[in-house]
């Protein structure tokens, strides 16, 4: 600025100058593990349009899919290093990160989309959200993955039996891995962009994953079996790079809540719509579906698992999720 005003400086340019640096725009990068036409997609791609309308186009959100920029424990690794901006990843690696988050992964703990949603949406949720700044991340709000369901490409799953002895990809997931154990499945964790090649090959004969991920990637391409075991909620988080929003003002900080709360509504709607049409859709592709597990059933197998988890995260805890309305 000092220049414009010690030498003669046409004014048109002087204040071109002026603008352009009061102007400048910020990109940063969000990337997910999923296709751009999934749940995920409409939610990154919402942030972005709204975080640029919200801050009048200061900040741009560059959007990547289906794990251009690494696999969700990556870009959790990234964001927290600072090697990438945003991600939206699901709770998968996330007990690596911040264990507390870890209760959420335990299996049938929520009743429904509803009650989880109320769980994330309320002082539960909230609390959790800030225990990532600890750990050099900062969690914007709790997205969805869904209800994770068995498919494999052996046989159809109707009680925890016919698990016994499956070679299941999971994710890297200690909670996870836990359980499917006591199911008698042999757990091979592994990101999620390596799981179509690894179905197609028979490396693994199945995994579990929402209807919204198995439509997403297109697993009945590679898979027979569908049973709709709903055998845990997947949450889903936007993480931001603890340095980047150091930078941001306080209504740029309030500009990407907004935004991101946003997203989440996309990403819940997306889900329900998904969880409307999926069913037919795979079916339609082939696909053998169970839908009347006897959930029941499958829990009871879980029992001694349980008491570990009351150890670990505390029975009250866990009950307070479990009950609450
Ligand atoms: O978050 O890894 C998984 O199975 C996840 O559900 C997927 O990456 C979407």
């Amino acid at each position: 600025m000092r220049v414009c005003r010690l030498v003669p400086v046409p004014a048109l340019l002087c204040a071109a100058a002026l603008s352009a640096s009061a102007w400048a725009q910020t990109a940063m990068k969000i990337n997910i593990s999923v296709a751009q036409n999934s749940h995920y997609g409409v939610a990154i791609d919402t942030f972005a349009k709204e975080v640029e309308a919200r801050t009048n186009g200061r900040y741009k959100i560059q959007t990547f899919y289906a794990g251009a920029l690494g696999a969700e424990r990556e870009s959790v690794e990234g964001v927290q290093l600072g090697t990438l901006d945003l991600t939206m990843t699901s709770t998968g690696p996330l007990p690596n990160f911040v264990p507390e988050v870890a209760i959420l992964d335990i299996p049938f703990l929520f009743r429904d989309y509803a009650h989880a949603r109320a769980v994330l949406d309320g002082p539960i949720g909230q609390d959790l959200l800030q225990k990532f700044p600890a750990k050099g991340l900062v969690a914007l709000a709790w997205g969805e993955n869904g209800f994770r369901h068995m498919t494999n490409s052996k046989r159809p799953v109707n009680v925890p039996d016919d698990l016994k002895g499956l070679k299941m990809r999971t994710m890297e997931n200690p909670i996870h891995i836990q359980a499917y154990k006591q199911f008698g499945i042999l757990p091979t964790p592994m990101a999620f962009t390596e799981v179509f090649t690894a179905l197609q090959q028979g490396t693994v004969d199945g995994q579990e994953n929402p209807l919204s991920v198995i439509t997403a990637a297109k697993l009945d391409q590679v898979q027979k079996n569908l049973s709709l075991t709903g055998h845990v909620y997947s949450p889903a988080v936007i993480l931001i790079n603890n340095g980047q929003w150091d930078k941001l003002s306080a209504a740029d900080k309030q500009a990407f809540l907004d935004a991101a709360k946003e997203a989440v509504k996309a990403n819940r709607a997306r889900i329900d719509d998904d969880e409307r049409k999926a069913v037919a859709d795979l079916r339609g592709k082939g696909m053998a579906v169970v839908e009347n597990v006897d959930k029941a059933k499958f829990q009871a197998t879980l029992a001694p698992v349980y008491s570990d988890f009351a150890k670990r995260f505390g029975q009250d805890n866990i009950d307070r999720i479990k009950n609450y309305k």
